[in-house]
């Protein structure tokens, strides 16, 4: 596919009764991976001419760590069971919610309210459990695989002295990614993971075990992240990006400005089909970009192999 000849932003909609705004139809009618349609096999080859010095930074934070998890999710009981005949042991994981930590949302877990649809026109009722399910994470399992890009964001506004508080909701623009990306010498490419640091898990790190546990709730959570503008979605889609995830809770600021119509959860996910993953953990990459001056890496994300899944850990590894 040549992704030149595809629409632009303010081309869009391309199929008529589609949202305004949303790329519904642009890789087929029945598409179910959207943007990861960015990766191809030669975005691959070209990701693994990145590996230089074999250095591999692991993007998720251990399960359990985000304690409790945010948003009331459940937090994970890990149990070692004892093998009934042999000398050995299995593992059991109770209430495990596949968003407790680092992780992928995958396309069916926000869809638009105006619209009552997810990616690409598809309805509430196709997102089932197993095999038959629509927007499936198991359709991701071999697919995330290809040039990630880190942009410190945190780093660069410290460095310009307008300094963001990532426990607060504080936006990143575009503007600010833009300038981010150009202060370290950062093309970004189609097809790029892009990754945002917006310092969120380091200021986490740091917290009280009050503030942990105000985190974990719904109306409790305070996060800094990107702004939810249309400018924001059309930046994305018009460089291509194949999937952004950040260190913070949402990607987009916490909470919300507006649940009916205005996140950035929905003009990704839902109209643009561009994974978000969230809470990665970027600490030690950032410092390693930092040092040797090299904001690119092959990234390779196995996500559940779950039949009909909403979202994944995100099995992530940054190899460089
Ligand atoms: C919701 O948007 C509800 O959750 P998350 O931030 O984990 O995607």
């Amino acid at each position: 596919m040549n992704f030149d000849r595809l629409p632009k932003f303010d081309e869009l909609p391309i199929k008529e009764g589609a949202p305004p705004d949303s790329n519904w139809g642009v890789f087929g009618e029945d598409d179910q991976i959207g943007c990861l349609n960015f990766l191809t096999p030669e975005s691959i080859v070209e990701a693994a001419r990145l590996v230089r010095k074999g250095e591999v930074f692991r993007l998720d934070l251990p399960v359990g760590y985000v304690d409790p998890p945010i948003l009331n999710r459940p937090p994970v009981q890990h149990t070692i069971t004892r093998f009934p005949v042999l000398l050995a042991h299995d593992d059991k994981l109770d209430e495990y919610n596949t968003q407790e930590g680092s992780q992928w949302d995958g396309l069916g877990h926000v869809g638009h309210p105006a619209y009552n649809a997810f990616y690409n026109g598809v309805k509430p009722e196709e997102i089932v459990s197993g095999p038959d399910g629509k927007l499936g994470i198991h359709l991701w399992a071999d697919k995330i695989v290809g040039r990630g890009v880190l942009l410190d964001a945190f780093k660069f506004r410290n460095e310009q002295g307008r300094p963001v508080d990532p426990g607060a909701p504080e936006e990143y623009t575009v503007a600010d990614l833009q300038q981010a990306a150009e202060a370290r010498g950062v093309d970004l490419k189609p097809g790029d993971i892009l990754l945002v640091r917006t310092g969120w898990l380091q200021h986490y790190a740091k917290a009280s075990p009050e503030e942990k546990r105000r985190t974990g709730t719904v109306n409790g959570l305070r996060a800094c992240g990107l702004d939810h503008s249309r400018e924001m979605a059309a930046w994305l889609w018009d460089h291509r990006i194949a999937a952004l995830a950040t260190d913070c809770p949402a990607v987009e600021t916490w909470p919300w400005k507006d649940y009916r119509s205005e996140a950035l959860h929905y003009r990704t996910l839902a109209l643009l089909g561009l994974p978000l993953g969230e809470l990665f953990d970027l600490e030690a990459l950032a410092t390693d970009c930092a040092q040797d001056g090299v904001y690119e890496f092959m990234l390779v994300s196995a996500p559940l192999n779950l039949r009909g899944g909403i979202a994944s850990p995100a099995n992530a590894l940054a190899i460089k």
